[in-house]
């Protein structure tokens, strides 16, 4: 019996345009000329600020647009203006280029076989350091391993943060982690994970957890533009919102995850900001090259969590400076002209011009901060090498690998670790720990 159904009849396809896929293309590869015409960047002190309890839904504007402070000339305009004491912003500029120092002296670690590994921030100082400015120290932060200017602008010490790089005796982590993935609990930085955006429900319940105990301590979370791709992010900002979660979600969309451009996350069809619009939290979309502009949102968003507003997610637009890691070569994907050609320039420049602008610094001290800086790195490098670095033997006593594996170790472990000491006994100690 023939089917009443009006298109039963036709040949599969007939009549029907062609499916296709768009797949997304970064638009300048290796050798092309670089020009940034397209990215929209609003002049400085243009958006608006909504008071701290206004309703999410009463300023969607803002996921769409750039909160910026600093405008060409080093001015600090417009209503997003922290107007910060210039002893505060010499102290942010100090933190950021302390960081900057510190990833110069690593990278150059690595490649000289001090460490298997390091990543950098190069170009995304801001991001981390004025956010760490404007949380307060009992503030619990769930990074991803681009914040390690979180670290350093709590003062954390940097000696310690080499020993982790190096995996040697000092190491708090027992030489268990790869380098750069840190924990400092008491600078209230959680252990960094391999695996992306885990830390985002994680951040979520620990702001829930601070909430349910009637604590006034706050969340912060990081991650990449291109972890945002990951189900765990989605999960995370459904439970905030439901709950009101005193958290603050950051997105650095520094452009690329590794040689995947942002496209490939969504940002040809919107902003990453507009992602909280749909879960009904407030969103912001921010200068990440601007340091006064990144300190003024996440202490607006701070405000928020702090007087029950619930969560607010930060997208901050900046730019991947350099390689992914020591293990990535991006001119194999992306242009070499484009990190010079980002429109929203260098963070430390554009803070050190608004210093010089106000006339509270000059070119002469920043000169010399920076020579003060490098020696300091310097000298914590000296004391980490003391206590061992990569390929100088075993820094861990070997059986220590089964530690902490569970709090109390089970018989099977017990057992495990003895067959290897016995197998490496019997092999003459090839792992015995030089003195
Ligand atoms: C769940 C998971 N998938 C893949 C990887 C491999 N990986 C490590 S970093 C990275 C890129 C992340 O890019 P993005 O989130 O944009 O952060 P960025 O490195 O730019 O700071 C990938 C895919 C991983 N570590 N974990």
């Amino acid at each position: 019996m023939a089917s009443e159904h009006p298109r039963a009849n036709l040949q599969p396809g007939q009549n029907l345009p062609r499916l296709a896929l768009h797949i997304p293309e970064p638009k300048f590869r290796p050798g092309d000329a670089v020009d940034f015409a397209e990215v929209d960047v609003p002049p400085a002190g243009e958006a608006r600020r909504p008071d701290t309890a206004d309703k999410a839904s009463g300023f969607t504007d803002l996921a769409y647009t750039l909160v910026r402070v600093l405008d060409d000339d080093g001015n600090a305009v417009g209503p997003w203006d922290p107007k910060l004491s210039p002893d505060v912003l010499r102290r942010m500029l100090r933190s950021m280029a302390l960081l900057r120092a510190f990833d110069e002296r690593m990278f150059r670690a690595q490649r000289q076989g001090k460490t298997s590994f390091y990543m950098k921030a190069l170009g995304e100082e801001a991001v981390a350091v004025a956010a760490a400015y404007a949380l307060d120290y009992e503030d619990m932060c769930f990074p991803s391993y681009r914040q390690q200017g979180l670290l350093i602008a709590r003062g954390w010490s940097l000696v310690d943060m080499m020993n982790q790089i190096y995996s040697n005796t000092a190491d708090r982590l027992g030489g268990k982690q790869l380098p750069i993935m840190y924990s400092v609990k008491e600078a209230g930085f959680f252990s960094i994970s391999g695996n992306l955006t885990t830390q985002y429900p994680q951040a979520v319940g620990w702001a829930m957890a601070s909430a349910a105990k009637g604590d006034t301590r706050i969340a912060a979370t990081w991650c990449g533009e291109g972890s945002t791709a990951e189900g765990d992010f989605h999960s995370a900002l459904t439970f905030a919102t439901v709950y009101r979660a005193p958290v603050i979600f950051n997105i650095v969309n520094n452009q690329w995850a590794i040689s995947s451009f942002s496209g490939f996350a969504g940002a040809e069809a919107t902003t990453f900001a507009a992602r909280a619009v749909g879960y009904g939290i407030a969103g912001l979309r921010v200068d990440g090259n601007d340091a006064l502009a990144v300190y003024a949102a996440t202490q607006w968003a701070a405000e928020r969590a702090r007087t029950n507003q619930g969560p607010t997610l930060i997208e901050h637009f900046t730019y991947r400076a350099e390689g992914h890691s020591t293990s990535d070569d991006p001119g194999q994907y992306r242009s070499e002209g484009e990190p010079n050609a980002w429109p929203l320039g260098d963070p430390i420049k554009r803070l050190k011009d608004h210093l010089i602008q106000i006339g509270e610094w000059d070119e002469e001290r920043h000169a010399a901060q920076d020579k003060e800086l490098a020696e300091q790195v310097k000298a914590a490098q000296k004391e980490a090498e003391k206590n061992g670095i990569l390929g100088h033997g075993l820094h861990q006593p070997l059986e220590s690998l089964f530690d902490g594996v569970f709090e109390e170790m089970p018989w099977h472990l017990k057992e495990q670790r003895q067959q290897m000491l016995d197998e490496e006994s019997a092999s003459g100690r090839p792992w015995d720990r030089k003195a």
